[in-house]
């Protein structure tokens, strides 16, 4: 199957320089427009002020791309909330097969991200277990077991029952670091409670764990959680009262499958004002640079 890649990306994979990959889902799913845009060429940005070079991932008309030019992250942007596909493992041979828009998940990105020879990826918050329907478990969580991609991200939102999600990823023998931090973080705030496997400080001993992990040839990913930045910290409390009432209504309306977390995401967003999309944007910017660095750690 031939992916296409922007030059930038082609010229830096063949130069072994480093190479962030970034999905796609967050700007059609996880954001509303026009701050989806603005978000997606910040965190962009921050990938390359880290050291590395930027490619989100996105399926467009069958068509797999590794990068995006401008004009194609603005089409994606701009039909937020609309008919583009959903894109996680499952989902990816049906979009290209189809012809179709798609959008790749934590799990879809993973995926092409090997394939396209990118051992990192940078985004905001995982999938997990859902609040209250132990067997919706999100893609994401079997595919960290089972792809060889280190993804960086701050953990998974509360509107996921995080203890259950901590558990799916210590039976999938995913490797939980904290970058900075003693304690996995729970997206808006930093802190879920729960314990990581191990802490590490700089871009070095990241690039270090995962050359050991390569050198087991491991099959598994690896999770960074990245704290987000205590000045854009959302207030938990906050938080929590928004995501109960998300997870109240969801369930009496049956919203439920592939539907559940973009609903929950954008109906939190609303509660909130908007306040909470900018701990949103920040942590996705600081993650992209935290990733940027890695790269950059590991390819020298
Ligand atoms: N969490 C967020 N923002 C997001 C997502 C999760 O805070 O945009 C998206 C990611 O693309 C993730 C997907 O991979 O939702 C998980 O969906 P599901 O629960 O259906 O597996
Ligand atoms: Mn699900």
């Amino acid at each position: 199957m031939d992916f296409v890649f922007v030059d930038e990306v082609k010229a830096a994979l063949a130069d072994g320089e480093p190479v962030v990959a970034l999905e796609s889902t967050v700007i059609t799913h996880g954001l509303p427009y026009p701050q989806n845009l603005e978000t997606a060429v910040a965190m962009a940005t921050a990938v390359r002020q880290g050291g590395a070079v930027p490619a989100t991932i996105a399926i467009i008309q069958g068509q797999i791309h590794i990068g995006l030019t401008k004009a194609q992250l603005d089409y994606l942007a701009a039909r937020e909330g609309t008919a583009v596909r959903k894109c996680s493992r499952r989902d990816i041979p049906l979009a290209v097969a189809g012809g179709a828009d798609g959008a790749t998940t934590v799990a879809g990105t993973m995926i092409l991200a090997h394939r396209a020879g990118i051992p990192i990826f940078a985004t905001g918050g995982i999938g997990g277990v859902h609040r209250g329907h132990p067997f919706d478990i999100s893609a994401d969580l079997l595919e960290l077991g089972r792809t060889p991609v280190t993804v960086v991200s701050s953990g998974a939102k509360s509107i996921l029952d995080l203890p259950a999600t901590r558990e799916v990823l210590e039976t999938q023998g995913v490797p939980v670091i904290g970058y900075g931090a003693d304690v996995m973080p729970a997206f808006f705030s930093r802190s879920s409670g729960l314990p990581v496997d191990g802490r590490l400080d700089t871009p070095a001993q990241v690039a270090a764990l995962i050359r050991a992990h390569h050198a087991l040839k491991l099959q598994n990913g690896i999770l960074v959680t990245v704290p987000v930045p205590e000045a854009d910290a959302f207030d938990p409390d906050e938080a929590e009262a928004a995501i109960a009432q998300a997870t109240r209504e969801a369930d009496e309306q049956g919203i439920d499958g592939p539907a559940a977390t973009p609903w929950l995401l954008r109906r939190v967003a609303q509660l909130t004002d908007g306040r909470s999309l900018r701990a949103n944007t920040a942590l996705l910017q600081n993650n992209g640079r935290v990733a940027g660095q890695i790269a950059a750690a590991l390819s020298r």
